[in-house]
């Protein structure tokens, strides 16, 4: 029998996910040789993302191995890496160990291709970035391209420079395995693991890696992309995209600043600090995780515009961080046009970045509150509301008399302490303004007689892949001012964020209170999704519906015929406008 002494205690998953629930915000760190070309190559603009350039330009692998020998990032500070993160709100790095051009960032035995063997630098950066992180208590975490690698003759997706005929088992046991029990035995623990673009790997390969991760470090966190099926420890969406709605479970959001991860000398493309804010709010309101990216130079350092970008998040964060780390996702499922809602036990956060001019009214919240205050003031002077309940129409409002002047234009954190879980009416509410809100997400989708799911989760919050015209959308909602309404059928851009693209013309059919309409899906109008950057928005008019009394109602969209194309119908939402 086993000593009670030594038996080893097991982790539990709620265990090892909590210091990356708490965080919420971390920095993602793409470096390699990729900088040094910087996005060009033999005076030639590459396109694209920049540590893509060794396949974009079908670089050779001995041309490119070449690089290697001109890396030297003298100006390389750990403890200002690390320090800018902090000072950001950031509360994890995760860091490029090998991207897919193969190059190791870390002094490694497996293969001398690495910055202390290669390079006339000679140092691991990955031990200096180590001692900062456990220095100034920033988790430190490892990207790891398990499958591409374009140095390999076996590693995945050279197709330029090596025969077709590979061996990647053999790739995975004398390079990947090798490299990550390196990784997670040289410097110290490690926070987690972003694998990426595991193409083919089987089952049991992603297995192996991550059985391997789980032996040397059961507390290191394994992210969304390892392949073969194997469950990960949570979920990544696609990079760049922030989901529409609330996404149950552990995610997050890999992110850039500019349109490159790798350092690109001519992408000054970079989001405002202010589209950053709102979307780490957005993000954390919908139960994620933001990772952001900064891609440093071949000198070592991060761009300038990316450490300023950070640092006014930064400033934002130190006033406002309550309301994100450790908080959970809004009790209600959907975004609203003026901001989101993050909640903690006996909080709710209103982020506010479209603050309206006569107070705001918040629909269907049926929680009792207790004080609402602003998070930026200091003496937390109550703010006056009023609760009150519709009997007849069993509605809950909440009007809130918020000064008139937002106190922050960027976005304002209303706290609000209140009793209990908070619980929302099931039912769609009509907003304030008169609008009924029909997202995706929250219709039942049947085919037939039989429930389907949709996925809105993805680029652009629209439908993935909803190729089958025999799935219909059916909401039930509250109608409270009887009228006339037009409706906005919104569809969503999907594909690359270097190309987006989107599919029209299907034909579609909208029915409701004993009318029906049929309409063609057209871009009417074009909107810039700030939630979403890369993946506008599009309206197409649809009919009018008439709700002739106040009361419960039901909207189905069926559609009649797709148009041909491999995205399908892109379906996000219905708005009901009231026409006047
Ligand atoms: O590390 C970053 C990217 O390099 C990596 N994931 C993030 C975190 C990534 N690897 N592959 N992909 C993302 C999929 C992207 C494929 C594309 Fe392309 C690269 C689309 C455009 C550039 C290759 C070249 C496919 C089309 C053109």
């Amino acid at each position: 029998m086993i000593p009670e002494l030594f038996a080893q205690k097991s982790i539990t998953q709620d265990e090892r996910m909590q210091w990356w629930r708490d965080a919420r915000f971390g920095m993602f760190i793409h470096w390699g040789l990729y900088c040094i070309p910087a996005g060009e190559w033999k005076g030639k603009e590459i396109p694209g993302i920049g540590e893509w350039i060794m396949k974009r330009a079908l670089i050779p692998v001995a041309e490119y191995r070449e690089l290697a020998k001109q890396f030297n990032p003298v100006k390389f500070n750990a403890h200002d890496f690390v320090a800018t993160a902090k000072n950001a709100g950031m509360k994890y790095l995760t860091i490029t160990a090998k991207h897919h051009e193969g190059f190791a960032m870390f002094k490694s035995n497996a293969s001398k291709y690495n910055i202390v063997n290669a390079t006339p630098y000679g140092k691991d950066v990955i031990k200096a970035l180590a001692d900062e992180c456990h220095k100034q208590g920033i988790k430190l975490c490892f990207y790891y391209s398990q499958s591409r690698d374009w140095n390999e003759p076996n590693g995945l997706d050279n197709d330029w420079d090596f025969p077709a005929q590979r061996d990647f088992q053999k790739y995975l046991d004398e390079k990947v395995k090798p490299q990550l029990t390196e990784l997670l035995t040289n410097y110290g623990p490690i926070g987690l693991i972003w694998f990426d673009t595991p193409m083919t790997i089987s089952k049991e390969q992603a297995q192996s890696l991550k059985d391997l991760v789980r032996k040397l470090q059961p507390e290191c966190i394994i992210s969304g992309r390892i392949g073969g099926g194997i469950e990960p420890d949570y979920a990544s969406t696609g990079d760049n995209a922030v989901p529409a709605t609330i996404i149950p479970g552990d995610w997050e959001t890999p992110a850039t600043l500019n349109d490159t991860w790798g350092y690109k000398k001519n992408d000054n493309n970079w989001k405002p600090a202010e589209d950053v804010t709102r979307l780490l709010f957005d993000i954390a309101s919908k139960g994620g995780n933001y990772l952001l990216n900064v891609g440093p130079n071949s000198e070592g350092l991060i761009p300038e515009a990316s450490v300023k970008i950070l640092s006014k998040v930064g400033d934002w964060m130190k006033i406002n961080g309550e309301c994100i780390y450790g908080s959970k996702a809004s009790p209600f499922t959907v975004e609203f046009p003026w901001g989101n809602i993050t909640q903690k036990p006996g909080k709710l956060y209103l982020g506010i970045f479209d603050w309206p001019k006569n107070g705001l009214e918040i629909e269907g919240l049926k929680t009792k509150i207790k004080k609402i205050y602003l998070l930026s003031d200091k003496t937390r002077k109550a703010i006056p509301f009023k609760e009150t309940y519709d009997k007849t129409f069993d509605h809950h409002r909440l009007k809130i008399d918020l000064p008139s002047v937002a106190p922050d234009k960027v976005l304002s954190v209303v706290a609000m302490d209140v009793e209990g879980e908070p619980q929302v009416e099931e039912a769609i509410c009509q907003q304030a303004d008169g609008q009924v809100y029909l997202p995706g997400v929250l219709a039942k989708s049947m085919k037939g007689d039989k429930a389907v799911k949709l996925n809105f989760s993805s680029r652009g919050g629209g439908a993935d892949n909803w190729t089958d015209p025999s799935t219909t959308l059916t909401w039930t909602f509250k109608v409270e001012k009887p009228g006339v309404y037009k409706t906005d059928i919104v569809t969503s851009e999907k594909g690359s964020a270097e190309s987006p693209t989107w599919q029209g013309d299907h034909l579609v059919k909208v029915s409701a209170n004993g009318q029906e309409f049929q309409t063609k899906i057209v871009a009417d109008q074009k909107v810039y999704n700030q939630r979403s950057h890369y993946w506008s928005k599009i309206f197409s008019n649809g009919g009018t519906l008439k709700f002739d009394k106040p009361g419960t109602y039901t909207l189905t969209l069926a559609p009649v015929q797709f148009s041909q194309g491999k995205l399908g119908f892109t379906f996000r939402e219905i708005y009901l406008v009231p026409a006047i």
